[in-house]
């Protein structure tokens, strides 16, 4: 067999696989290199992510399981009717209990691009809410998604914990409104959390800890590649860093070389010179004017703001 042959034996290509060496490939050609955050979580890369909900310096997952959990009613009360709870990226679905503990739920839509994650929440969810219908779909969500036929005459509230928003451009963050307004229909509702702007030394070690786990994670990017995309990445010589962007409010995290390297990925050659950085993430901040300007952009009218006691974290509600 040829070369080019055996190294396709080698390298089996899933279509998630091609699309993790498409980004990384063009991310690494640009002039400032920089590689989209969804390409985190591989098994070792969620671990990780686990690990940093627990750091003392991470708040916002505490920040939100707070409004989650003390404000069910409140939720309840604005929400009103019952409505089939859709959740988009339901991973591990672990803050899904919080809110239907809270509200009244007719049903629960579960979507998320990995089946096998799916199935593995549907699972727990099924067995703490023996009568709650569950129709789990498998689609990727940045795009408007058909809820199940089923669910006809269901009004629907929208679910999007975590402020996963956040690690969006705002024009990415409209278009993904946008669709979640097209799959929730005109009389949907829309629950989302963002997380609010605060003391820059406050950010700073959320997203740079003692103990060195976010370095881990971000460190993993490169390892990652190595392990996936044939990389040869000298990982040793790459430092990890957090940086608030003031004018554009959100915290960066970036690779940096500590010298000169050079490496491959994929057979293609790339450079890195001392100091020079690959940019893996963007974790956007909000205040209230800010949040509600980017669910208007998004087709959504913001109804409440929900924060915790010490005011770090929000929780919005908007309807279509
Ligand atoms: C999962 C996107 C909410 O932006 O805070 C944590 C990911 N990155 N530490 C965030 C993350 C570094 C996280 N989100």
């Amino acid at each position: 067999a040829s070369v080019a042959r055996r190294h396709e034996l080698e390298f089996p290509r899933t279509a998630l696989q091609m699309a993790f060496r498409n980004d990384v490939l063009a991310g690494l050609s640009q002039e400032r290199k920089a590689i989209p955050a969804r390409w985190f979580y591989d098994l070792r890369g969620s671990q990780l992510f686990e690990e940093i909900t627990a750091l003392p310096e991470y708040y916002p997952t505490r920040a939100e399981i707070e409004i989650l959990t003390e404000q069910g009613g409140a939720f309840a009360e604005a929400i009103g009717r019952q409505r089939a709870v859709v959740e988009f990226g339901a991973g591990s679905a672990n803050k899904t209990p919080l809110l239907l503990d809270g509200i009244e739920a007719s049903a629960y839509v579960p979507i998320d691009i990995s089946g096998e994650f799916l199935r593995g929440s549907c699972a727990t969810l099924a067995q703490r809410y023996p009568r709650l219908p569950i129709f789990p779909v498998e689609a990727d969500f940045t795009r408007p998604v058909a809820i199940p036929g089923e669910l006809q005459g269901h009004e629907l509230l929208g679910f999007f914990p975590g402020s996963t928003i956040g690690n969006m451009e705002p024009r990415a963050g409209v278009d993904l409104l946008r669709g979640m307004r097209a799959t929730l229909g005109d009389d949907g509702l829309l629950l989302i959390g963002m997380d609010l702007i605060k003391p820059r030394a406050v950010l700073a070690a959320a997203y740079d800890d003692a103990a060195g786990v976010t370095a881990a994670f971000n460190l993993n990017l490169a390892r990652r590649i190595n392990r996936e995309l044939d990389g040869t990445i000298p990982v040793d010589l790459l430092r990890h860093r957090a940086v608030w962007n003031e004018r554009r409010e959100r915290i960066e995290m970036h690779l940096e070389a500590v010298r000169d390297i050079s490496f491959h990925v994929c057979g293609r050659y790339f450079t890195l010179l001392a100091g020079e950085t690959i940019h893996t993430e963007n974790s956007h901040k909000y205040d209230e004017r800010g949040a509600d300007l980017l669910l208007l952009a998004g087709g959504w009218e913001p109804l409440r703001h929900f924060t915790d006691q010490a005011g770090r974290f929000m929780v919005v509600l908007a309807r279509a």
